[in-house]
């Protein structure tokens, strides 16, 4: 059996939990917040047979979509009058997904 761990937007959840439980998997969604960003994301877990991990993982892909984000760069000069540096840009996304191995799944 796998885990599926996929961080994906929150713009992008809805429909990807939708397609899942469509499509007949179980996910469980976890708020999660990007250390970069430090702004909200969602972490989806997946368990899964390996043999329907590419299904899933196409699931996701079909899903998730890369959108651009800015970001303002933090300055290390602090002088009054010193340029505030220019937002810069840096793509998001679809999602980060890392497939785990799973040793043991019980519901007791
Ligand atoms: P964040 O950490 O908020 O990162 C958002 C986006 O910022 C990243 O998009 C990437 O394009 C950029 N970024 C991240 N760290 C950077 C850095 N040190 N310098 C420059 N740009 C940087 P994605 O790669 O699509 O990642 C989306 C979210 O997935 C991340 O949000 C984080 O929550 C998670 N993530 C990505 N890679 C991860 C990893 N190796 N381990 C754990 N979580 C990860």
């Amino acid at each position: 059996m796998k885990l599926v761990l996929a961080i994906v937007q929150d713009q992008d959840v809805q429909a990807l939990m939708t397609t899942l439980t469509r499509e007949g998997f179980s996910a469980t969604k976890l708020a999660s917040t990007g250390g970069f960003l430090r702004e909200g994301n969602s972490t989806i877990l997946i368990g899964i047979e390996e043999e329907k991990v590419d299904q899933v993982l196409r699931l996701i892909g079909s899903c998730c979509r890369t959108r651009k984000q800015l970001v303002q760069p933090i300055s290390t000069v602090g002088g009054l009058g010193d340029l505030i540096p220019p937002p810069i840009e840096v793509p998001v996304g679809g999602a980060t997904v890392f497939v785990l191995n799973v040793e043991r799944f019980e519901k007791v």
